[in-house]
């Protein structure tokens, strides 16, 4: 059972121990997990590191784990065709590493690059640090070997046997281990950039943190990072950072500029006078790994340090088109105002796509419940203002009682049907991302 535990787990606030645990070597292994789940019909939960958001890897009752741990190769990296064929155990931060030893770059980092699987980054449709300027997981991934709920395995993309029929890649790509199992990966890999350049900035008002970004974007600048973080996310991290945060700071906002030498001789001094054209102060630089890190801790020190804050923490991904952003960043404070709840909001400012942090007393029922009344205000002004529901976190466990709030009944009953093709048993992931009739979540 103690071994169990630890699958029973992700940075969602679901918790459920499986009645099973299977860690695969292979993708033969895999066949013959999925062939006798089936001869049992025991639901099975795909998991990469357990480090989602939204409850995509949590088990239902009596269902059994799949973990990816074991199936962490690198098959080939391929320096001039410029792709990597990898298991989806691998840590994404692994590959990384890997490719830019050899001057490749692998852009996709869900700020958890450290811990966070290739196959979990692909089951959730992962975005993160560097979406604007190098697009997000599924823009890197060729091609895949996915084993179905039927015990066959299918390929797609550049791994198809036959390139005429339509490409399938893109149907598992965010399905939350709903469809089938992905064996092999394909992934596309860039030229590494020369040299990268970190700056920070703070700013008198969220609003005017935001206009930077606008007029950044505006000026047809592109940098590869623009993180944005509001008052109360700072004042979580003050004290936990080897930087002094300004007291009149109401937000900061986090920019990485990359490319040539000659880019960056051009692009930094444009991108701090944007900042300062918008009241942006206390602006720090680094180009060195040492000093860019430090100005990184601000950065990834965020998650644990809200963790802080109160024991229980809902972490949303919604995502708004960029000029709307502040409008939600205000509409959070009001919330906060109104629920007496901290709602720290923080995240991806280039692509709109924001953290929503509501955080909770866990034994406190009336708080629960504010949370998530202020939880459902979030997602109707987010629907409001053009947005949706997820940005990168996926549906999982967490959001799927709200897809209703964003689809018709006819898209979910597309969805439905989709589902119905590839799983007809109800047996993969069920109780994730779309409640299904007839499903095993029932039984
Ligand atoms: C982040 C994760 C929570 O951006 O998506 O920190
Ligand atoms: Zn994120």
């Amino acid at each position: 059972l103690e071994e169990r535990v630890l699958f029973s787990y992700d940075a969602a606030t679901f918790r459920q121990v499986p009645e099973l645990v299977v860690m695969p070597r292979s993708e033969e292994d895999v066949i013959q997990t999925v062939q006798f789940a089936r001869k049992y019909h025991i639901p099975i939960s795909p998991r990469g590191a357990g480090t989602g958001m939204s409850g995509g890897a949590i088990p239902n009752p009596g269902a059994m784990i799949i973990g990816f741990e074991r199936m962490n190769r690198i098959w080939e990296i391929n320096q001039i065709e410029k792709y990597a064929v990898v298991e989806p155990g691998v840590l994404t931060g692994d590959l990384q590493e890997k490719v830019l030893e050899m001057g490749l770059f692998y852009p996709p980092d869900p700020s958890s690059y450290l811990v966070s699987t290739l196959g979990g980054n692909i089951a959730e449709g992962a975005g993160g640090l560097r979406c604007a300027k190098y697009g997000v997981t599924k823009n890197y991934v060729l091609g895949l070997r996915v084993v179905t709920m039927l015990g066959e395995v299918i390929t797609t993309g550049a791994l198809a046997e036959d390139p005429r029929f339509p490409d399938l890649t893109p149907l598992f790509i965010g399905s939350e281990g709903t469809l089938g199992i992905v064996t092999i990966i394909v992934l596309r890999l860039i030229k590494a950039p020369e040299c990268t350049q970190t700056m920070l900035a703070f700013f008198p008002t969220g609003t005017d943190a935001a206009e930077a970004v606008s007029t950044i974007l505006k000026e047809r600048l592109l940098p590869s990072v623009m993180e944005f973080l509001d008052r109360m996310t700072l004042k979580a991290i003050t004290g936990y950072v080897p930087l002094e945060i300004p007291e009149q700071a109401e937000a900061m906002l986090l920019i990485e500029v990359d490319g040539s030498e000659a880019d960056i001789k051009e692009q930094l001094p444009l991108v701090m006078e944007c900042c300062q054209g918008c009241q942006g102060f206390q602006m720090l630089q680094a180009s060195e790994a040492k000093k860019r890190n430090r100005l990184w801790e601000l950065r990834r020190s965020v998650s644990p340090s809200l963790a802080r804050l109160a024991s229980g923490k809902i972490n949303e991904d919604v995502c708004v088109p960029r000029g709307e952003m502040i409008r939600l960043v205000e509409a959070c404070q009001e919330l906060s105002k109104h629920t007496g709840l901290m709602i720290p909001v923080y995240g991806h400012a280039a692509d709109g796509n924001l953290h929503v942090n509501v955080m909770y007393d866990r034994n406190n029922q009336d708080q629960i419940d504010q949370a998530q009344f202020a939880v459902e205000q979030v997602f109707q002004k987010t629907l409001e203002l053009g947005g949706t529901l997820s940005g990168e976190h996926g549906i999982g466990r967490t959001k799927r009682d709200y897809l209703p709030m964003q689809f018709s009944p006819y898209y979910i009953e597309c969805f439905r049907q989709i589902k119905q093709v590839w799983d007809p048993e109800g047996l993969m992931n069920p109780g994730v991302m779309y409640p299904l009739e007839n499903s095993a979540e029932n039984t």
